[in-house]
């Protein structure tokens, strides 16, 4: 039995062995319907330790996606794009299908997966590097189409994986490996407000930015990405997720103090929200096919 088994007992109508009636971690003895399982992780992520730095943004959103795929039972039917950045082995965490893309190219990979295989579920994660830097043609023009696609967009400013250079996103005077005196707009012009641009093409159905820093933050996060696979439904477009991120490390801050900078700097730029929504018509079309909707 594990440290979570002892200490938390399943409240629930299924018999439990008197095992269950025992000692917790501190020695105390608990039994078996006076505890309740308030929280577990989610069983299609799978239960490995992850390579990301402590209080790192993307271990987070992989367990929010992986806990809505979950809650939508839709694990055998959902196919994930991992991307080139910090995220580049999200396919040994998240237990779904997965494939690599090269840098860049994860728009244009799920636009042949969910081409070839409609009925599933098919999401890219890619950084601010990945998907407004070498992929920003990849990206606009998979949204210009419409594909039928979730996308994940985990903005940190900068290109974590290899040590911080300046990204398009990187916040105006930011200081980063390759702009060590700050992002000088002469020099290197503005950020890249990603979802406003993609929001303008015909093709983007459901366009929101959120963020991980906070509980209140987390919820909507999640939410979001329960209505955006949902959306896969209605074959209406394409389902754009932008989401905050930190990178204590190469901001060279704590977790806590990169939380705070999100809060303080970066939504002035980034501010948070929904950038553009489906119509009552279509969400009226959702609630007819019967299913779950989480909004
Ligand atoms: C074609 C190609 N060009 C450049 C690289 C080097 N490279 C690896 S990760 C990366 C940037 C990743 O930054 P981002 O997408 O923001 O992800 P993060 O690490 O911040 O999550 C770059 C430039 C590469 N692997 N392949
Ligand atoms: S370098 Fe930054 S983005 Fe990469 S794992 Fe560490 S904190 Fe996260
Ligand atoms: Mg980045």
């Amino acid at each position: 039995m594990s440290a979570e088994e002892l200490t938390i007992t399943e409240k629930s109508d299924k018999s439990i062995s008197a095992e269950t009636d025992t000692l917790n971690a501190t020695g105390i003895s608990c039994a078996e319907d006076e505890y309740s399982v308030v929280y577990e992780r989610p069983h299609t992520l799978l239960d490995v330790n992850m390579h990301y730095c402590p209080g790192c943004a993307h271990s987070l959103v992989h367990k929010l996606i992986m806990e809505a795929v979950e809650e939508l039972g839709i694990q055998e039917n959902t196919i994930g794009v991992a991307p080139v950045g910090c995220a580049v082995f999200a396919y040994d965490y998240m237990d779904v299908d997965m494939q690599e893309a090269a840098h860049g190219r994860a728009t244009a990979v799920a636009t042949g997966i969910k081409r070839l295989m409609p009925d599933k579920y098919v999401f890219t994660y890619q950084g601010d590097g990945d998907l407004a830097a070498i992929g920003i043609a990849e990206t606009i023009h998979t949204i210009n189409r419409g594909e039928n696609i979730m996308i994940v967009f985990i903005n940190n400013a900068v290109y974590g994986m290899t040590s911080g250079q300046m990204a398009p996103t990187t916040l105006v005077g930011m200081k980063t490996t390759t702009s060590p005196f700050g992002r000088d707009t002469s020099v290197y012009g503005f950020p890249i407000k990603v979802s406003e641009l993609i929001s303008q093409l015909p093709g983007s159905f459901y366009v929101t930015r959120q963020a991980v820093n906070k509980n209140t933050a987390v919820r909507k996060t999640k939410k979001a990405i329960l209505n955006a696979l949902n959306y896969q439904k209605l074959n209406k477009g394409t389902c754009f997720i932008e989401i905050i991120g930190n990178c204590p490390s190469n901001w060279k801050m704590t977790p806590v103090e990169s939380n705070n900078f999100i809060d303080e700097q970066m939504v002035k730029t980034f501010p948070l929200g929904d950038v553009k929504l489906p119509s009552a018509e279509d969400l009226k079309q959702l609630n007819q096919t019967g299913d779950k909707q989480p909004c």
